[in-house]
């Protein structure tokens, strides 16, 4: 991955001089730039106009203390952050993310990978993140609950349904949603759609919890499609077993898909049978249980220990749905020499550079993580759209514009590829889609 264009190339390195210590952010930056250089060649106005330099630097980010109260009347401390990066082209929009690896670094790359995932569903809405470094894990719901009250009410001054919507992210699902809503509700004194990923009886959209995952696998079966390939009949190893990976896993056996592994931050279950999902959704949606404990129900299937393993699992499909580089160059070379043929990303940038380079060397079909996981941000629009209207759509009419949105987001990726000299390149494509609606909304705003 080289920036070819110099003047993007000095720009990389002043985002690397000027946001010391964040590898991810940088990470994220360098993919989008070393897309756009037959872009900016083609057209100097985004260069001159100021529009690359603006796209790099957050419009604000908020950072605050977040003090709580444990069940043993121990107080801690934690830090929350919400960083609203771009609001070209609607509201800030993205998930909050609790997981004790947060800091700045982490919100800043996710944050900036949103604003392009977010232009290309198409739909108006501006790129932003947040999350805290609290660790929800062996937390009590009421030690949630408080945790939840305390982060909102400090970020509840700076969020509107017109003006940031946050949204659920790793280690924050229904639940949290839930406490998080409720302290908005009271603090505001307004029942407003300010957070997606609501329940059913208080504004959430059927359809969202399983949108980002069926999203990847809608997005992923036209890229196999094109490819002469498809999911039915075919191997599939999931990294994961959250919220994501859970329904990638339910829409690819839909498809026809035998899905033998899944995992979580502990190891990897290997079930040859294809995986028992009603155990697994028990587990981990009921019982808040480690993936381990598959193995109880499922004797036959094998445990191991430690994340990177699951990718030497023969497979012809690979979704990582955890975490970021999660899978790197050795990973991608064991999955190449499996005769694996599409990977697909449902987490947020889950494939380190190296491992993208060795994919698309090999010819392996790969779709990029703002491209292929955009199905859960684009379901969150519509949750917007549907508590504007004070009306709710159902499950089939909001699955339809998921399944059109993913459709339509691939062949817009596709195409851009092709127009700018990279054809069949989805990263390419869709760095580049997603740039070219947020960029000529910033050339019409003038310098703001
Ligand atoms: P969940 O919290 O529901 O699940 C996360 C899963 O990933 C868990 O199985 C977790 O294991 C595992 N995991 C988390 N961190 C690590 C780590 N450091 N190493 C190994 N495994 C890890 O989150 P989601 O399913 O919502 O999110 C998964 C990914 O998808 C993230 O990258 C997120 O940004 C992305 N995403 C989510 C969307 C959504 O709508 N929820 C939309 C688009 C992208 P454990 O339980 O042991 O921690
Ligand atoms: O990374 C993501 O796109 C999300 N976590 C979902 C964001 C949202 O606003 O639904």
């Amino acid at each position: 991955m080289s920036i070819q264009n110099s003047y993007l190339r000095d720009l990389m390195d002043r985002v690397t001089a000027r946001n010391p210590a964040e590898p991810e952010f940088h990470q994220a930056v360098r993919e989008v730039l070393s897309s756009l250089s037959p872009v900016v060649d083609a057209h100097p106005e985004y260069i001159e106009q100021g529009v690359m330099d603006c796209l790099v630097e957050p419009e604000r980010i908020i950072k605050f203390r977040v003090p709580w109260e444990d069940d043993q009347g121990k107080i801690h401390v934690n830090r929350g952050f919400r960083v609203q990066f771009s609001s070209a082209i609607g509201p800030y929009k993205g998930g909050l993310r609790f997981h004790p690896s947060v800091y700045e670094g982490i919100i800043k790359f996710l944050g900036f990978e949103q604003i392009f995932k977010n232009s290309l569903t198409g739909l108006p809405i501006g790129g932003g993140k947040g999350g805290s470094d609290f660790d929800p894990k062996g937390k009590s719901d009421n030690e949630v609950m408080r945790f939840c009250q305390s982060f909102m009410t400090e970020l509840f001054k700076y969020i509107g349904p017109d003006t940031d919507v946050p949204a659920g992210d790793i280690g924050v699902g229904g639940r949290e949603i839930g406490f998080l809503f409720g302290q908005y509700k009271r603090l505001a004194n307004e029942f407003t759609g300010v957070l997606t990923g609501k329940g059913l009886t208080y504004g959430g959209s059927l359809a969202r919890t399983e949108a980002t995952g069926y999203g990847l696998c809608y997005f992923a079966d036209c890229m196999l499609r094109d490819a002469g390939r498809s999911f039915e009949g075919a191997t599939v190893v999931i990294s994961g077993s959250g919220n994501v990976a859970i329904y990638a896993c339910e829409k690819a056996a839909q498809f026809g898909a035998k899905v033998v592994a899944m995992s979580d931050s502990g190891g990897y279950i290997y079930d040859k049978n294809g995986i028992d999902l009603p155990l697994v959704k028990e587990l981990k949606e009921v019982q808040r249980k480690r993936i381990s404990a598959y193995v109880e129900t499922h004797p036959e299937a094998e445990y191991h220990p430690g994340c990177a393993g699951i990718w030497t699992i023969p497979c012809d499909i690979a979704l990582p749905c955890a975490t970021q580089n999660e899978l790197d160059e050795a990973a991608a070379k064991a999955l190449i020499a499996n005769g694996c043929f599409a990977v697909a990303e449902g987490a947020n940038m889950p494939c380190t550079p190296e491992a993208v380079d060795a994919l698309q060397a090999a010819g392996v079909l790969f779709a990029p993580a703002k491209a292929a996981n955009a199905g859960g941000v684009a379901t969150s629009a519509l949750e917007m759209s549907q508590n504007s209207m004070r009306f709710y759509w159902s499950f089939e009419e909001v699955d339809d514009h998921l399944k059109r949105i993913m459709t339509d987001l691939y062949h817009n990726a596709s195409n851009a590829a092709a127009q700018y000299g990279c054809a069949g390149d989805l990263v390419a494509g869709a760095n580049i889609a997603g740039f070219l609606k947020v960029a000529n909304s910033m050339l019409a705003y003038g310098v703001v």
